[in-house]
């Protein structure tokens, strides 16, 4: 196999290809369903799994060294951002996302953390606009440190509420410069263990004024793009305030901040959620609040976050199918919050996975155009809804029918035949597809 260095594109090749560092399915320019391959998928880099995670766990160090020879803070992380956008080349990925601890070494305080900060935002955009990549987004690191251990912006400590917020507003400022069309909150440590210690009305006051801080301070400044929650039910706190798109959406409504804010989504959150990645991607399509994805997958027999690269071509294909009917990304993209196995400690696995991960995610939407074209699926849902496109079902699409109405309506109906859900059918029906080409 080839090494890293000997690498300098990632061809497609095709599905008879076996080359390993060569793209089966992802053919970037291709246009499919009316649009370039890599316009509908936005591929983004996620820092720091990418660059800064080393293979560390909690049972073993790391297994792989990614200081790229440097001791300095600020070289290494220079070398890193020369990595970074390197490898962007190799891949052919147009995007990248980072939390400000990925990108810049974290100084005595928040003053020093800040210059350090924005140091590296300025070597980052000369570096974006040389190899002309693009930001996708931008957050913050407020669940790392130490003083993050009861919360951030639900943290009972208002030391640490400000200090979170500067950290923000830092990022915020980055966004702006280099033209990221996201900000995203993940809820990092804005849960809690017991109620025992906690102020919950208080704790999600709090929240919610951080965010509608957030949207004001970003907006008098010239940010144009979409805020992401990106719901997590729980893990690093048994109960995460963020659970999922439902509550989310319950909280963004509660505190007008639905303009503003959209959903990032997690493949794996949504299982640890105990629903499917589908089911999350819904959820936001029908309340308008679709924006990015981060691609990854868990495992099944593992009730954490395992953050692996995707492979499963079911779940990108319904998640691809999501996207389209959604009508497409817009600020949004789709990222990789992968990373490579433990054991997977060499730079060749890197490229291989994020191979992977893409190449899944373009079957997936090969497979998600072919879903819609071949048809079969949306007409059974149409025709499955079919009684209330006329008559008493027409009357309550359009919300002009009451109790009493129903009521006289019920009364003249004989016995009722209600039309099978052919699941087994509908599901034979997709494995047709995802296997006929
Ligand atoms: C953790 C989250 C995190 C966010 C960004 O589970 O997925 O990586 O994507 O803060
Ligand atoms: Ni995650
Ligand atoms: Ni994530």
């Amino acid at each position: 196999m080839k090494k890293y260095a000997e690498i300098t594109s990632i061809p497609y090749l095709g599905a008879a290809s076996t080359e390993p560092f060569a793209f089966k399915y992802y053919n970037p320019t291709e246009v499919v369903a009316g649009k370039q391959m890599k316009d509908h998928l936005k591929f983004a880099m996620s820092y720091w799994h990418t660059i800064d995670a080393e293979g560390a766990d909690m049972f073993g160090s790391g297994t792989m060294d990614k200081s790229f020879g440097e001791t300095d803070p600020i070289k290494k992380f220079e070398k890193k951002a020369d990595f970074a956008f390197d490898l962007m080349n190799k891949l052919g990925i147009e995007y990248y996302c980072f939390h400000d601890v990925d990108i810049a070494p974290e100084g005595k305080d928040v003053k020093e953390s800040t210059e350090y900060f924005k140091h590296m935002v300025d070597y980052i955009y000369d570096l974006q606009q040389k190899n002309n990549k693009k930001c996708l987004w931008v957050t913050a690191n407020n669940f790392s440190d130490k003083k993050f251990m009861c919360g951030a912006a639900t943290s009972c400590c208002a030391d640490v509420y400000a200090v979170a917020a500067a950290k923000v507003k830092a990022g915020i400022d980055a966004a702006i410069k280099l033209g990221a069309t996201g900000y995203v909150f993940w809820g990092g440590r804005e849960g809690y263990e017991t109620l025992l210690n906690t102020d919950m009305g208080l704790e999600l006051d709090n929240l919610a004024t951080f965010l509608t801080m957030a949207r004001d301070y970003g907006r008098k400044n010239g940010f144009t793009g979409d805020f992401y929650i990106e719901p997590k039910p729980k893990e690093p706190t048994k109960h995460q305030y963020d659970f999922d798109v439902a509550t989310c959406m319950n909280f963004l409504r509660l505190n007008n901040l639905t303009a503003d804010f959209k959903m990032n989504i997690e493949a794996n959150h949504a299982t640890l959620a105990c629903h499917t990645f589908q089911h999350e991607l819904r959820t936001a399509r029908v309340n308008g609040s679709f924006g990015s994805i981060d691609a990854n997958q868990g495992d099944p027999l593992l009730g954490w976050d395992t953050d692996q690269f995707p492979t499963n071509v079911y779940d990108a294909t319904l998640c691809m199918y999501e996207v389209l009917k959604a009508g497409g990304f817009t600020n949004g993209g789709l990222n990789f919050d992968s990373k490579t196995r433990r054991s997977s400690n060499t730079f060749e696995d890197i490229i291989l996975s994020y191979i992977a991960g893409m190449d899944t995610f373009a079957l997936g939407l090969r497979k998600a155009v072919a879903m819609i074209e071949d048809g079969r699926i949306d007409s059974f849902v149409d025709e499955r809804y079919a009684s209330f496109n006329s008559g008493i079902g027409k009357k309550i699409v359009d919300k002009s029918t009451s109790l009493e109405e129903l009521t006289d309506y019920a009364m003249g109906l004989g016995a009722i035949e209600v039309m099978s859900g052919r699941q087994e059918y509908l599901e034979n029906v997709l494995n047709n597809i995802m296997f006929n080409n």
